[in-house]
Order: structure tokens, then C-alpha cells, then sequence
């Protein structure tokens, strides 16, 4: 298997698997990683954690040695698969913690990118150097990037290819964190600062952040509206709040 999934204590962690290519995301290592997400949306995990085999890879991008000698339609589609495979961590019910253990190349670090978070060890290096090839990001780079970084960055990076260590990532905000020491045990400690609270309230204010940038602001408004009101109808939401007139920790259920 190219993908593994295994549990780290309340956590998922998936891991590419290929650490001979760098973990580069073949596509078998697309369609693994698509039934890794189908097993982590149907358990119990408190967050994802993902990253790569080894420690020089998180993924060094799309496999490049399949990108040559097909049709168009044939690369439209896979273009669209994998952008709909990474699209599915915005859908899981918890969230996602790219742990960066090195390389996060073109496809690599548009995956990171799909993650809710991002760590990354301090000698990672990231970009998206698909212009080098004459091509341009495929699985969501020039859409999530500049949401991440905002346009001018975005523009800078994408169109350069150019490399950028863990500091700037972490200067520019296209990473939260860097990670000292082992970054599967980073990420786990970085989850665990959210990981208290209830699925339900976590996905609602993802759902909500995430439309941010995409409506005019009165929508935006509209839409936060309409979540807290759902948020309200969950019994976390009963739980939370007699917990703090009763002074005790809540004991959410997700529910
Ligand atoms: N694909 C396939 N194999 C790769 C690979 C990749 N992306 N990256 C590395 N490898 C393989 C190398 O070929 C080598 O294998 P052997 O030759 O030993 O068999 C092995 O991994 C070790 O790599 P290196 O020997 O190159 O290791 P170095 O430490 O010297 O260099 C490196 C590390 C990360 C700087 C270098 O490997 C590198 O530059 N890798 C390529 C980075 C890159 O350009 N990534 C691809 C970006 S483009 C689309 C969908 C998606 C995309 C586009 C279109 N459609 C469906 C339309 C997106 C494309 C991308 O991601």
C-alpha cells in the first residue's frame, strides 16, 4: 500500500507511502488516498493528521513520469479527480494537520493546502514549480494559494516556481506552525488545541471561513447567521453553555 492509515491515540494519521518517488502522487496513490479519507470520515478520529513516509518527503508533487503521452480529455479528467480527491478534506467532520516532514512540491503542497492546517519541520522546503515544466498547478494551487497568501504572493510563487524554506512559509502564513522534533507528534500536540471541542461547532466555523472569501461580505453575514443558528440547535451547544453557568469543563458528544 502507498497509503497508510493508522490511529495515534483520538488521531487519524495518513501517511503517503512511497518514499522511493518522494511520495509523489501517482495515481494509484490518488485512489488510496481517496478510500484513506472514505475510512477516516466514517470513524471516530478527533482530527487527520497527514503526511509522508521518510524524512525527506511530504510529497514532491504529481508523478511526473505519468503526466506524459495522454490525451487531453484524459488529463482534464485526471485533473479533475484529483482535485476532487483533496477537495474531500474541506468535507471529513474533523479537521486536517499537514505535517510537513519535507518536500511539499507542486502536488504536494497544494495537498498540505487542502489540509485545514499546516506544520512543517524546519528544513522543509516548499513551492509550486509546475511553471518549470511548462505546465501550471492542476489540484487546486492557484485557487487555494492565493486564499492562503493572498493574490500577490500567489502570483509571485506560482509564476517563479521558486522554493521557499519553512521560515517564509512561516513569515507569509502558508504555514501556522513550524515543528520541532518529531512533526506526526507536532501535528498530534498542534490538534489537540482544538481537538476538546465538539465535531459539530468545529465543522460549522469551517464551513463558515471557508465561504469567506468567496461571497460578498453581506452573503458572508447571512451565511454566518444561518450557522450560529444551527450551531445553537446542537445539544454541544446546551452542553457548552450550561457547563459555564454550572462552572465545570463541558462534556461534548458531537451531537
Ligand atoms: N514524480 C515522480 N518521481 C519523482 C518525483 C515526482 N514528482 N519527484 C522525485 N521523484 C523521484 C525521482 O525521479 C527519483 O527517482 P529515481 O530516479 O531514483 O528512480 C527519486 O524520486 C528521488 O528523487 P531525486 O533523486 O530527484 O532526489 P533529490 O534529493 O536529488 O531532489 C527534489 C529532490 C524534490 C528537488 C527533486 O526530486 C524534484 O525536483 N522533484 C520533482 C519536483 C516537481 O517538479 N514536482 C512536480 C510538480 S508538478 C495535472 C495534475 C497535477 C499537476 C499538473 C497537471 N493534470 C492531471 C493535468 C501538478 C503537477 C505537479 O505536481
Amino acid at each position: 500500500m502507498s497509503v497508510e492509515l493508522t490511529r495515534q491515540d483520538e488521531f487519524a494519521v495518513v501517511t503517503l507511502n512511497r518514499p522511493e518517488a518522494l511520495n509523489a502522487l501517482s495515481a494509484a496513490v490518488l485512489r488510496e488516498l481517496d478510500q484513506a479519507f472514505d475510512a477516516v470520515a466514517a470513524g471516530d478520529a478527533r482530527a487527520l493528521i497527514v503526511t509522508g513516509a521518510g524524512a525527506k518527503a511530504f510529497c514532491a508533487g504529481a508523478d511526473i513520469k505519468e503526466l506524459t503521452g495522454r490525451s487531453l480529455s484524459a488529463q482534464r479528467r485526471d485533473a479533475a479527480y484529483g482535485q476532487a480527491v483533496l477537495a474531500r478534506l474541506d468535507e471529513l467532520p474533523m479537521p486536517s494537520v499537514a505535517a510537513i516532514n519535507g518536500y511539499a512540491f507542486g502536488g504536494g503542497l497544494e495537498l498540505a493546502l487542502a489540509c485545514t492546517f499546516r506544520l512543517a519541520v524546519p528544513t522543509a522546503k516548499m513551492a509550486l514549480p509546475e511553471i518549470k515544466l511548462g505546465l501550471i498547478p492542476g489540484y487546486g494551487g492557484t485557487q487555494r494559494l492565493p486564499r492562503v497568501v493572498g493574490e500577490a504572493r500567489a502570483l509571485e510563487l506560482i509564476l517563479s516556481g521558486r522554493t521557499l524554506d519553512a521560515e517564509e512559509a512561516l513569515r507569509i502564513g502558508l504555514v501556522h506552525r513550524i515543528a520541532e522534533g518529531d512533526p506526526v507528534a507536532a501535528a498530534i500536540a498542534y490538534a489537540r488545541t482544538f481537538s476538546v471541542h465538539g465535531l459539530p461547532a468545529l465543522k460549522l466555523a469551517r464551513d463558515a471561513v471557508k465561504r469567506a472569501l468567496d461571497v460578498p461580505l453581506h452573503e458572508g453575514l447571512k451565511l454566518e447567521a444561518d450557522l450560529n443558528t444551527l450551531a445553537f440547535q446542537t445539544r454541544d451547544a446546551a452542553e457548552g453553555m450550561s457547563a459555564f453557568m454550572e462552572k465545570r469543563k463541558p462534556k461534548f458528544t458531537d451531537r
